[in-house]
C-alpha cells in the first residue's frame, strides 16, 4: 500500500497573509520586510492579501501576532523581528520571549506563523541575513508560511479512509 503523504504546496492562491514586523533595529526589519514582501509577490499573492502590523519590538511580536490571528483574516503569519546581542543578558530574556511566545500563539490559534526573527552577536551578521550573503530571512520566514498554510489545511482535512 503506498504511503499517505501530505506535504505543503507553495500555492498560496486564494489566502491572506499576516506579516508582524517590530521597529527595533528598523535598518535590518525593514529589509526582512521586503524579502518576506518579495517572495509573496512572486508566488501570486496579491497585495489586498497581505495585511502588515508594526510593532514596538521583538518582544511585542507574540502579542500582535496572536491577535491578528484570532482576528481570523490570516491563514499564516510571518514574523519578523532583530535581536542583537549586547552586554547584557537582556538579549536573551528578549529572544526567548519572541521564541517561545511565537511558539504558543501558534499553538492557541491554530494558525501557522514563522520565525523570521534575527538573533545575531552583531551588526554584521544581521546585515548577512536580511539581504547579503546569508539570503534574506524574511524570505525564507514567507516561504514557510506558504507552505505552513496548505499544509495545516491537509492535514486538518485529512480523514483515514
Ligand atoms: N527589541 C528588539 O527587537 N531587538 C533588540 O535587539 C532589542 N534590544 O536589544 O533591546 C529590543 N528591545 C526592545 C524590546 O523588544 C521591547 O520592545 C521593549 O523592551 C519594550 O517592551
Amino acid at each position: 500500500m503506498a504511503h499517505r503523504i501530505l506535504e505543503g504546496k507553495f500555492a498560496p492562491q486564494g489566502r491572506t497573509f499576516g506579516i508582524v514586523v517590530s521597529r527595533f533595529n528598523e535598518f535590518i526589519t525593514a529589509r526582512l520586510l521586503e524579502g518576506a514582501l518579495d517572495c509573496l509577490r512572486r508566488h501570486g499573492v496579491g497585495e489586498g492579501n497581505i495585511e502588515i502590523a508594526y510593532c514596538p519590538g521583538a518582544f511585542e511580536i507574540p502579542q500582535i501576532a496572536q491577535r491578528l490571528a484570532e482576528s481570523g483574516r490570516c491563514d499564516a503569519i510571518v514574523c519578523l523581528g532583530c535581536i542583537i546581542r549586547g552586554e547584557t543578558p537582556h538579549f536573551e530574556y528578549i529572544a526567548n520571549a519572541a521564541a517561545t511566545g511565537i511558539e504558543r500563539a501558534a499553538q492557541q490559534t491554530g494558525i501557522p506563523m514563522s520565525f523570521g526573527v534575527l538573533t545575531t552577536d552583531d551588526l554584521q551578521q544581521a546585515i548577512e541575513r536580511a539581504g547579503a550573503k546569508g539570503g534574506n530571512k524574511g524570505w525564507e520566514a514567507a516561504l514557510s508560511a506558504m507552505e505552513m498554510a496548505d499544509l495545516v489545511q491537509q492535514v486538518g482535512k485529512s480523514k483515514r479512509k
